[in-house]
């Protein structure tokens, strides 16, 4: 049986994380693509030369030409500008347009069979972008944010109570941008209600609250609240790690259930648009969207952050 292949397109801050991981987890052979001459083949002979130490055992390759995505399984996307201190993830959508627009070319040229999973911001413009060049259907081009952001989602949440947070469940659904929609109602510890924990720790309804809405806005604002202190950049360890887990869950079929920006068809009350929603990764990609009700106040602030979406995308030439 022929090994894994996964393309990375961008060898930066994400795209070198992208590389260990993959190589840690032998998910299969590792190409990294950028238009820097010298840094993927920098960046990949680095991480080829401690297989022995870190004990993997796959082929690691830095190129400047796509020929070299030839027969790749998944394909992630991190070639774009990242932001800076002060900058929305919207104020990068020009100059990452024209840059994803000539990934998707090469992608679609040659890893015609791949499913790609998008992290280049704007998240939610760049997938659409990227699914309209490759004309892929829409199950093989998805997009990385719900797995990051239900991620930080969780991590307040461990924190605050003080418990593990493998034992936190909690999920983000619509745009990955401050609109956000963090599901409250549906954080639990191992199934007991955060909201219920929270009462009992401060005996008091109204703290309870507070405190969760607290978490909710910072969760909205982790992204920039990394941006401001590393101030060269934005986040890039915890992007990586999530595009890795879906790339994961579709290279072994695990058929996860993960946040993921996928293409909706009327779910949620959303046609035509890409947007943050619970599905099923296995080897056909997306192969489920799992909807369920959303209360008034829920669907309210999806229904915003999917307004933002739609303005957006509407704003790419
Ligand atoms: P950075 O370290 O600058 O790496 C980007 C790489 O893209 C650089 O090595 C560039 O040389 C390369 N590049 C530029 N143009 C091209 C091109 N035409 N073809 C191929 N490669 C090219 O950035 P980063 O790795 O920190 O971030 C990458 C992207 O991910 C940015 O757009 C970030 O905003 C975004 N990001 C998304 C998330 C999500 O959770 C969605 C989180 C953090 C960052």
């Amino acid at each position: 049986m022929a090994r894994k292949k996964i393309a990375l397109i961008g060898g930066g801050q994400i795209g070198g994380v992208l590389a260990q991981l993959a190589a840690l987890r032998e998910l299969g052979d590792v190409v990294m693509f950028d238009i820097v001459e010298g840094l993927p083949q920098g960046k990949m002979l680095d991480i080829a030369e401690v297989g022995s130490v870190d004990s993997f055992d796959c082929c690691l390759k830095g190129t400047n030409s796509y020929e070299d995505i030839q027969g790749a399984d998944v394909v992630i996307v991190t070639a774009g500008l990242p932001r800076k201190p002060g900058m929305s993830r919207d104020d990068l959508i020009e100059v990452n347009s024209k840059i994803m627009t000539s990934v998707a070319e090469g992608i679609k040229a040659h890893a015609p069979n791949s499913f790609v999973i998008v992290i280049s911001n704007p998240l939610d413009a760049m997938v659409t972008l990227c699914q309209k060049i490759t004309g892929f259907p829409y199950n093989r081009v998805i997009g990385q944010a719900g797995v990051l952001d239900s991620a930080r989602f969780k991590t307040f949440i461990a924190w605050e109570l003080g418990v593990s947070v493998k034992d936190v469940n909690a999920m983000t659904l619509g745009g990955h941008g401050d609109d956000m929609v963090p599901l409250v109602r549906y954080a639990s510890v191992n199934g007991i209600p955060v909201m219920e924990l929270l009462e009992k720790k401060y005996k008091d309804k109204a703290k309870a609250k507070e405190v969760m809405e607290a978490m909710v806005k910072r969760t909205r604002g982790a992204g920039g609240e990394v941006v401001a202190l590393l101030k060269t950049g934005s986040a890039f360890y915890s992007p990586a790690s999530s595009a890795i887990c879906m790339a994961e869950s579709i290279l072994k079929d695990q058929k996860r259930v993960l946040p993921t920006c996928a293409h909706l068809n009327g779910e949620f009350g959303v046609k035509g648009f890409y947007v943050g929603v619970p599905c099923v990764l296995g080897e056909n990609g997306v192969e489920q969207i799992l909807e369920f009700e959303l209360d008034a106040e829920e669907q309210a602030m999806m229904d915003k952050s999917v307004a933002a979406v739609k303005e957006l995308v509407g704003s790419m030439k």
